[in-house]
């Protein structure tokens, strides 16, 4: 029987487990990213693990998430990353360099090769091929020290494509497509392999678009064949050594196959306040525009760039809408300056900021109060504008780009002649000199902390019985960005726990803090897909400063699962969804935690006697962690 692309990368990277959906599987780690936001814990994670030089082939520690540096935080954070990269052996990625999964894309991910990265976006290098999977930040730092990655071996969907894109459509409207037909939580456990004749049409940037976005599905990861496209990006990047041929074999099985013919898109728009929630452009003809953000690790590429100015030129957006562009590298920069092409943005009312992720993560660039914001992102979670009541549309760049002169959603009938479809120029120039690598001489290196850096607390070993009150009760899709939310002053804490543990979700219940103090320890109830969006372990790690001892829900997202499990935090499943009803604010419960066994069931009980039925859906490995206060306890139990 043939493979998958999926299948052989696996199997090559194997190193525990067997290829069995749902199965865990261990798997060697070629490269790994970090950024600052979550980069930081990931760093003083690493240095308590005590290893010395990492051990991948290549580690990247990228600036781009909080570059706004008012005050001291940010500054201090960067220095200290970039002084313990030098003193490790990775590279340094400076603030305003670009954005890590576009950099990334560009210079550094290789068709074949496992990354891990501390952000969910990490699968964007899966366009060209990389199976490339977000993580939390200590999974990232296992990683670098040269340990396995663990993960239940996902199911493989592919995504069989034809035809070809046509008019307004873009890659952006492929994943937009999918999330209508799947919802957010429909990738959950799985793998998206693209293929079909549509696939050799399709640009390397748009590839990436889609692989960024698979994020949103919930999925493992996304990837895209290897193929002459990718050839000639790594050829036009300068790294024609790096391509290697990667495609499905032809009698390839498949957990599932999903259809899409490329020639039927048209623009499409996720409507607030959930990337699933998709129409199609025109369905919202009339409805005006306060704001257009055009950037981000989902569509900052040259071409979506080149798109915008080409479709700006000459022309004006109206006074009332608000045109904000980040470009995803200097590299996108360079190229638009050099064609000329920043002269029509700013012509235009644009207003051009650095290369970061700027208002994707709330770093300014908020909306008006209830204002329509119409943006090229990944994500339109309620308040991750910075605006509360922000309305945030998530739509292509060339669609952002001519709904942005309108100042009002259009009918793209009305649009004129469709954009070109762009290609790399040859002479890409070389943005390689503004990355840090590291010194010969590595213990020299001093590393530098300010006292934004709190160092890492020690957290005790999960009690036998869990006696605690649900202190907090939640629905369904709670996302990261609700437990902790973005944010320039929030996000500035991302390296001092106690700070930030204050924000936990504070904008869905603000006296949720006050009574975990109270009360010393406490229980989360919620519903289905707790934990979507974000990689951040803080939302793990607050909870646990807090004194969270279990999560209780319907279902849970695969990376902060996997962050809870890490910080010692019980994740169990409601055996029975009804019981969630049952189950109300200040309940006072009973978990007999040392009873569990991997992957059983267990009988909580309340203080007026009722038994409610949870699943446990660890491996032995996991509970051992959890029982151990945390992987940092268990690794070093077993250096000891
Ligand atoms: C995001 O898009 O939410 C972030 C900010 O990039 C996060 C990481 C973080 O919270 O630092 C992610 O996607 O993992
Ligand atoms: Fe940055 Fe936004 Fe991408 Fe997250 S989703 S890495 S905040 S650009």
């Amino acid at each position: 029987m043939g493979k998958s692309i999926t299948h052989k990368i696996i199997e090559k990277h194997l190193v525990s487990g067997e290829m069995v959906p749902g199965q865990e599987v261990g798997l060697r780690i070629d490269q790994t990213l970090t950024q600052d936001a979550t980069g930081t814990m990931a760093w003083l994670q690493y240095e308590a693990i005590g290893i010395g030089e990492v051990r991948t082939d290549l580690s990247v520690s990228y600036v781009d998430h909080n570059t706004l540096q008012m005050g001291f935080r940010n500054p201090d954070d960067h220095r200290y990353l970039r002084t313990v990269a030098a003193q490790s052996g990775a590279i340094f990625s400076p603030a305003g360099t670009g954005i890590c999964h576009q950099l990334h894309l560009e210079n550094f991910a290789k068709p074949g090769a496992t990354l891990i990265g501390s952000d969910s976006h990490t699968p964007t290098a899966g366009g060209i091929g990389s199976m490339a999977m977000g993580a939390g930040g200590l999974s990232v730092a296992l990683g670098m020290a040269g340990e396995a990655y663990f993960i239940p071996m996902p199911k493989v969907v592919k995504v069989h494509l034809t035809g070809e894109l046509t008019g307004w459509a873009a890659g952006k409207d492929v994943i937009l497509e999918l999330l209508r037909r799947l919802t957010v939580k429909g990738g959950v456990g799985k793998v998206f392999e693209y293929g079909g004749p549509g696939v050799a049409a399709l640009s390397v940037p748009d590839r990436a678009t889609i692989t960024n976005m698979g994020a949103e599905l919930g999925a493992t990861t996304s990837i895209f064949p290897s193929d002459d496209k990718t050839k000639d990006f790594l050829t036009k990047m300068g790294r024609p050594c790096d391509f290697v041929e990667l495609v499905a074999d032809e009698d390839a099985s498949f957990d599932e196959i999903i259809e899409i013919n490329l020639s039927e898109l048209e623009p499409m728009v996720a409507q607030p306040h959930m990337p699933d929630q998709v129409c199609k452009v025109r369905d919202l003809a009339g409805k005006k525009i306060d704001q257009c953000a055009i950037g981000s690790c989902t569509n900052s590429s040259y071409s979506d760039l080149k798109n915008t100015a080409q479709i700006l030129s000459g022309k004006k957006t109206p006074p009332e809408t608000d045109l904000l562009i980040s470009p995803g590298s200097k590299q996108v920069m360079k190229m638009l300056s050099r064609e000329g092409l920043i002269e029509p943005l700013l012509d235009a009312g644009a207003r051009v900021l650095e290369c970061t992720c700027g208002p994707c993560i709330g770093m300014g660039g908020s909306p008006t109060s209830g204002g329509v914001s119409v943006r090229t992102f990944n994500r339109n979670f309620e308040g991750r504008s910075g605006t509360l009541d922000g309305q945030v549309y998530l739509v292509s760049a060339q669609t952002a780009a001519r709904l942005a002169l309108d100042g009002e959603f259009s009918d793209p009938a009305t649009w004129g002649p469709a954009p070109e479809r762009i290609e790399l120029p040859d002479d890409v120039p070389s943005i390689r000199d503004l990355f840090v690598f590291p010194p010969e001489d590595k213990d020299s290196v001093e590393i530098l902390r300010g006292p934004n850096i709190v160092a890492l607390e020690d957290f005790t070993e999960l009690p036998k019985t869990v006696q605690a009150k649900i202190l907090l009760k939640v629905e369904d899709n709670i996302t990261t960005d609700h437990i902790l939310p973005a944010g320039a002053e929030i996000t500035a804490l991302r390296s001092n726990i106690p700070a930030i543990s204050q924000y936990i979700f504070n904008r869905v219940d603000a006296d949720f803090v006050g009574r975990m103090k109270n009360h010393g320890t406490g229980v989360i109830l919620g519903g289905e897909n707790y934990g979507q969006g974000s990689s951040r372990e803080h939302a793990a790690l607050g909870p646990r400063h807090l004194g969270v001892k279990a999560v209780i829900v319907k279902s849970l997202a695969r990376i902060h699962r996997a962050n809870l499990v890490n910080f010692g935090i019980l994740p169990l499943l409601l055996v029975n969804p009804a019981d969630y009803d049952r189950l109300e604010l200040g309940a006072e419960l009973t978990i007999p935690a040392g009873d569990m066994t991997p992957g059983g069931t267990l009988e909580i009980t309340t203080a007026s006697g009722d038994a409610i039925p949870v699943i446990n859906d660890l491996t032995k490995k996991e509970l051992d962690i959890i029982q151990s206060g945390g992987l940092l306890n268990a690794v070093r139990q077993s250096q000891s």
